[in-house]
């Protein structure tokens, strides 16, 4: 506190006035519930009004913030049986404190090694005081919470450099890099190979006998289908995380004029059949299972109508990087895919902060963003007409459709295949 007496004056004046307008929110908030979160709107929108180069922005934005702070107090004490005392004036010129969502973001950065400067180059382009800043990062790093994170995460690190090992080794295999296709391995092969091996394999001749590969075509669907409904995701172009967000995009749709759609679109991601459908549960679209011949190795074919799906869209669509939960078998009936595959070993360096998704687009991807990206090796292969990809376990993957495509995949292994993971669900990174 300073020891000027016509401070103190002025330090009592700014108490008295908060310690007013908080008993005041408290008054109308009760006799009008929702007035607070009316007048934090309000305030969030007037702030972003506010052109970044008006003069004293780092002022204006302490004095928002603020006014923030009193309000989401003011209507925090609601909740309390008591009057939680008012916001205490701070020293005249004093700065905002650095807040504690900004203090979460400090310790996720440094655990990640950005650097110090980078660090406070990213807080003072977002308006807050560098002297701050500048104590908030060197402060971190005695911080005991955050000591204990730098803990936990040797802990992470250990596992990390095993499970970076086992990849090393996979990868010394000479043809590590390329898709085997096969035409036959008998089930024991297949199993021990490409099952509890972990290996992913295109199998180029189980489709010699499926009805379907003669019958299925777009107009077939329009033909035989053409009148039920199905469930679509539409609308993916505007949504950068579609696939993330495939809950909002659902549709449920007459198939005939989708076919339609899909025929006289032209290549585009906006929309797409996938394996979201429930559709070969239903008794109408019995008759394509007729469609499904000979299984690949190790299938039971029992449980193929509770275990399958079938996709069908335009050129163009991508299903983003993600990884499924179990092993299935993907066959392509009408148009190629472009498969893209990454080895599960390789999962801490693709960002997998968010359920089974990765944010990196393989095709393409940024790495000034994520740069661990650039050490992972990407498997290519594309699959054609007749030929079956089968997904080992945790194999990440990104898909293009090259053609107008439509494609059947199943999951119905008749070994164990169900198997749990703790996903982070952490989105806002
Ligand atoms: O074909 C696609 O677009 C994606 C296929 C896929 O991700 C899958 O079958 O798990």
């Amino acid at each position: 506190m300073s020891a000027d007496p016509a401070e103190w004056t002025q330090n009592a004046q700014v108490g008295a006035m908060a310690y007013l307008l908080h008993s005041l929110l408290q008054e109308a908030e009760r006799r009008n519930r929702g007035f607070i979160d009316k007048v934090i709107e309000g305030a969030v929108d007037d702030h972003k009004g506010i052109p970044a180069g008006t003069p004293n922005k780092p002022f204006v934005d302490a004095v928002f913030a603020e006014t923030l702070q009193i309000l989401r107090r003011s209507q925090a004490g609601l909740e309390l049986p008591e009057l939680p005392p008012a916001p205490r004036p701070r020293e005249l010129g004093a700065q905002a404190p650095v807040s504690d969502d900004w203090l979460q973001w400090i310790a996720e950065n440094r655990l990640r090694e950005c650097t110090p400067d980078s660090m406070l180059s990213t807080m003072t382009a977002a308006g807050i005081d560098a002297a701050q800043a500048k104590a908030a990062i060197a402060r971190m790093e005695s911080d005991p919470a955050f000591r204990a994170a730098r803990r936990m995460q040797k802990v992470e690190r250990k596992l990390e450099t095993v499970v970076a090992n086992l990849q090393k080794l996979w990868a010394s295999a000479p043809r590590y890099g390329v898709v085997e296709k096969r035409k036959s391995p008998s089930r024991d092969e297949f199993v021990e190979r490409y099952v509890r091996g972990c290996r992913p394999v295109v199998l180029t001749d189980v489709t010699k006998d499926w009805g379907a590969m003669k019958r299925w075509s777009p107009e077939d669907l329009k033909r035989r289908f053409g009148h039920l409904d199905v469930e679509i995701q539409d609308g993916r172009n505007a949504d950068p995380n579609y696939e993330e967000n495939k809950l909002e995009h659902r549709r449920i749709v007459q198939l005939g004029p989708f076919v339609d759609r899909v025929l006289a679109g032209g290549p585009t991601n906006d929309y797409y059949l996938t394996a979201n459908n429930e559709a070969l549960r239903s008794p109408g679209f019995a008759p394509l299972l007729d469609d499904i011949g000979r299984l690949p190795p190790a299938c039971d074919r029992s449980q193929l109508g509770h275990r399958s799906s079938f996709w069908f869209g335009p050129a163009g669509t991508t299903t983003p990087l993600h990884h499924d939960t179990l092993m299935l078998f993907h066959t392509q009936v009408v148009g190629r895919k472009r498969w893209r595959l990454v080895s599960p070993l390789e999962t801490p360096k693709l960002y997998n902060y968010n359920g089974v998704f990765s944010p990196v687009d393989v095709e393409n991807p940024d790495l000034a963003r994520y740069p661990l990206f650039g050490e992972v090796q990407v498997l290519d292969v594309v699959v054609e007409p007749g030929e079956t990809m089968f997904l080992p376990l945790a194999w990440w993957h990104q898909v293009l459709s090259m053609d107008i495509s439509l494609s059947f995949s199943y999951s119905n292994l008749d070994l164990p295949n169900d198997f749990s993971y703790q996903n982070p669900d952490i989105r806002n990174w």
